[in-house]
């Protein structure tokens, strides 16, 4: 690999990568080379042409190498066989390959589909090129370092890692944005979340579980928050007291990945982002909904009075409040109405108009929703009862409540959305490996 260079003796090495730039001058060429590790520069004395007065050493092998750097295109990948030759001058790490042997394995076709200034959709057209930039394999570096982080503090306290169907009967959130499809004689359904099969684990006796898959929306929308399909860190716990045991777990996650992130990846975040990775305090910020819409208009903001949710506008001023108030980058929303959150919240004890819920916002966008669910059989009918759900199409559900379950809870996060936001990315499309909405289904 290109980074071992740096640690190699001066001697015969072989590198292979991608042809990152050429400089072909007459006596002298240069190629930059970069394979996932990093990027050398390699470098040929042209032979241009055999002089029968003035022999060279090996001369038809170093016309044919010259002849072959001359004509070689961005992004074609090579293998060379040379010199390393460490150097102090060379600005690209102090070292350089002289080259002895070369051979093209792959010839990139010279006309690039895209360029540093294409537009997103271009770029997302071409995925795989625009990966090769080394600040979107930074993104999936991070990302694969935050769920490792993850999966050792769920590990740590005994968590069993599930895999739940994503093909079912029916809804698994609301009956809105749910892709139906042809199975066999019948018809079903993609998971929109594993939210039933992670609490089936609570009756099943699993204490806690987690899950990292996939999730699906047919959701219409163009924002820059929403796939169709999106990867979604769930976690569901047993023996809860409320929603906030599950924030507590919640905020541990987050701090342990993002000090992994800082510590594995902080000098390339600043280097290729421009950002200081801020790892949070515990506890988070938690304000009640009613208050945070309260601080929100006191800040000359006042959510529409038909959306008994926080909008877009709303999350990203509570945010701001709560980064210039509190210097925090997250807030707990808490205590959502009844009429927003689903059937299976629980309803505060002390006041039922209000769940035992909460909405995670980090840098001004919701990334999660979580609570603390409601265990009683007959409630949790009535609940369902109450919006409009017919119990008889949920029995399978049902059933996990009538034959013994400890109280719980838990939460989904959109992962994308973690990284967006981390990154101060303009959409989940730059960090999502490949992005699936209303219009995109390739590549
Ligand atoms: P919710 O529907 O709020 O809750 O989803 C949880 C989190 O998933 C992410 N998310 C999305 N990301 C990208 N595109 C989408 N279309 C999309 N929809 C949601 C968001 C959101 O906060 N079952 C509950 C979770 C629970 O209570 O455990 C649920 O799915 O980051």
């Amino acid at each position: 690999m290109i980074k071992n260079l740096q640690e190699h003796p001066d001697g015969p090495v072989t590198v292979s990568g991608w042809v990152e730039t050429v400089r072909d001058q007459k006596r002298v060429q240069f190629i930059v080379l970069r394979d996932e590790s990093g990027a050398a520069q390699l470098v040929n004395s042209a032979v241009r042409e055999l002089d029968p007065e003035a022999p060279v050493e090996n001369g038809e092998a170093r016309l044919a190498v010259t002849e072959a750097i001359s004509e070689l295109s961005h992004g074609s990948f090579i293998t060379v066989t040379g010199e390393l030759i460490h150097n102090e001058r060379v600005k690209l790490g102090g070292l350089e390959v002289k080259i002895e042997a070369l051979s093209v394995i792959t010839h990139a076709n010279p006309e690039t589909p895209i360029a540093d200034d294409s537009g997103l959709d271009k770029r997302l057209d071409w995925r795989f090129l625009d990966l090769r930039r080394p600040e979107q394999q930074l993104i999936f570096r991070i990302q694969t370092t935050m769920l490792h982080a993850f999966r050792t503090v769920w590990i740590d306290k005994g968590f069993i890692e599930i895999q739940t169907p994503k093909l079912m009967a029916s809804a698994s959130e609301s009956r809105a944005e749910l892709f139906e499809l042809e199975y066999f004689e019948g018809k079903a359904y993609l998971a929109q979340s594993p939210q039933f099969f992670k609490q089936m684990a609570q009756a099943a006796g699993f204490g806690g579980v987690f899950e990292v898959g996939p999730a699906f929306r047919a959701d219409h929308s163009f924002t820059s928050r929403h796939a169709t399909e999106f990867t979604s860190v769930d976690m569901e716990m047993s023996w809860i007291d409320s929603h906030l045991d599950v924030a507590d777990v919640h905020e541990e996650l987050l701090v342990t990945a993002l000090t992994a992130v800082k510590e594995k990846h902080g000098e390339d975040i600043e280097r290729l982002f421009g950002i200081t990775v801020e790892v949070p305090s515990r506890p988070f910020p938690r304000i009640p909904l009613a208050e945070a819409k309260d601080i929100v208009k006191r800040r000359g903001y006042e959510v529409p009075r038909d959306d008994a949710d926080m909008d877009p506008e709303g999350e990203r001023q509570i945010s701001a409040y709560v980064k210039e108030e509190l210097g925090h980058d997250f807030v707990f929303l808490t205590d959502y109405d009844k009429s927003i959150r689903p059937f299976y919240h629980m309803r505060n004890p002390e006041n039922p108009e209000l769940t035992n819920s909460y909405d995670l916002i980090y840098n001004g966008v919701e990334i999660s929703t979580g609570a603390q669910r409601e265990h009683r059989v007959e409630v949790l009918i009535e609940q369902a009862k109450e919006k409009g759900m017919v119990p008889e199409e949920l029995d399978f559900y049902l059933d996990f409540f009538r034959y013994g379950v400890p109280s719980h809870g838990g939460f989904g996060m959109g992962l994308a959305r973690v990284l967006m936001l981390l990154l101060q990315q303009s959409s989940i499309r730059e960090v999502t490996y490949l992005f699936r909405g209303p219009t995109r289904l390739q590549p």
